[in-house]
Parts: C-alpha cells; structure tokens; sequence
C-alpha cells in the first residue's frame, strides 16, 4: 500500500514535470503562432522563463518569448493557480527572485515611462494580459504584445523579472494594477540553442 502510494506521487510529480516542459511537446509543433509554426518562432530571437513559487505558494511554470517584428509572442504554461481565476501577470524591472514574496524584482518594467495600463492605451511595456486559470489551477495561453523586444533595445526583456500575482489586474489602479501578492518569480533568459 505504501510502495503503491509512493509510486503514484512519483509518477504525478513526473507527469507534473512533463507537462511543464513547454514547448518542447510534440503538440505545439503546428500552426500555433498566427500561422506561423513553432520551428518558425524558435528561429528569431527568442527567451525563456523558469517560474518558480515565492514562499508558501504553489505556482511554477515555464514562460517562453519568441519576437516577430515588432511583436512579441508569449506562451506562458502555468500549474498551482488558483483555479478559474484571473491573475496578473507582468514583466518587472530586475531579473532577481531572491525575496521571499518576489518583491526583489522591483515595480513593473516602464521603459517608455508610461501609466499601467490596459493592452489597448498607454500602459507600461511590461504590463501583460491577465492569465485566467482553468478548473485545475492551470495555464496554457499564447498572445502578443507590443513595445518589447528580444536581446536588443530599450525595451529588451531579457534580465528582467516575470510576476504571476494572486489577483486579478484591473488595468487602472496606479502603478500596480492592484493584483496583490506575488505567487511566482522568474528571471527572463536568452534562449540557448
Ligand atoms: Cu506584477
């Protein structure tokens, strides 16, 4: 009985794991990108972020980046959510996830000096679109964003920091959006081939 228990921890941690690997799976190799397959994607310039949990919370993921023009695409897979909730989800100004609560990673990233904001007014350059969890707690969203770029200018991501927050953006409340705690951290890395 307990060998059978401890094998089925074992295999769930496994499956938890597999599942995390991000883009790697067999099932994104298609038309995932605006017509653009993956193998297209991972050609340009492209990043990644391991989101680990801040203490006492349970959400870890993988995030990756691919830029396209003046787009960037964000594929961000996400497990520990709470589910069926929206969650704020934004690019910080430090690429440091040593705090405890992820505060380390400084205010949003706002390299234009803008408001926060929504997608569609000014906003800050590292302001996303909430991530909204399914009934398990879990997160598999691609969507664009503009003003950010990948190894190069103003508004380059890499070294800064990615924030999964415990509650929803309301796109308005100055300059936090008042998304509460931090549940996540990572640091956005250039993609090594
Ligand atoms: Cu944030």
């Amino acid at each position: 009985m307990l060998l059978n228990s401890h094998r089925a921890a074992m295999l769930a941690s496994v499956a938890a794991a597999v599942w995390l690997t991000g883009c790697a799976g067999p099932r994104h190799h298609g038309q995932d990108y605006g017509g653009m397959s993956h193998r297209q994607m991972m050609a340009g310039p492209t990043a990644v972020a391991a989101v680990q949990p801040t203490a006492g919370n349970t959400v870890q993921g993988r995030v990756m980046f691919h830029q396209q023009g003046d787009q960037v695409w964000v594929h961000a897979r996400m497990q520990g959510l709470k589910p069926n909730a929206e969650h704020g989800f934004h690019i910080h100004e430090k690429g440091d996830c040593s705090a405890a609560d992820g505060t380390s990673a400084g205010g949003h990233f706002n390299p234009t000096g803008q408001p926060h904001g929504p997608q569609t007014g000014a906003r800050h350059a590292g302001d996303l679109p909430n991530l909204r969890s399914d009934g398990s707690g879990r997160v598999d969203v691609r969507f664009t964003v503009s003003g950010l770029s990948i190894g190069s200018g103003p508004a380059d991501i890499v070294g800064r920091g990615l924030i999964v927050h415990a509650d929803p953006d309301d796109y308005k409340t100055q300059p936090t959006g008042n998304s509460g705690a931090r549940l996540a951290c990572g640091v956005i890395e250039a993609y090594r081939r």
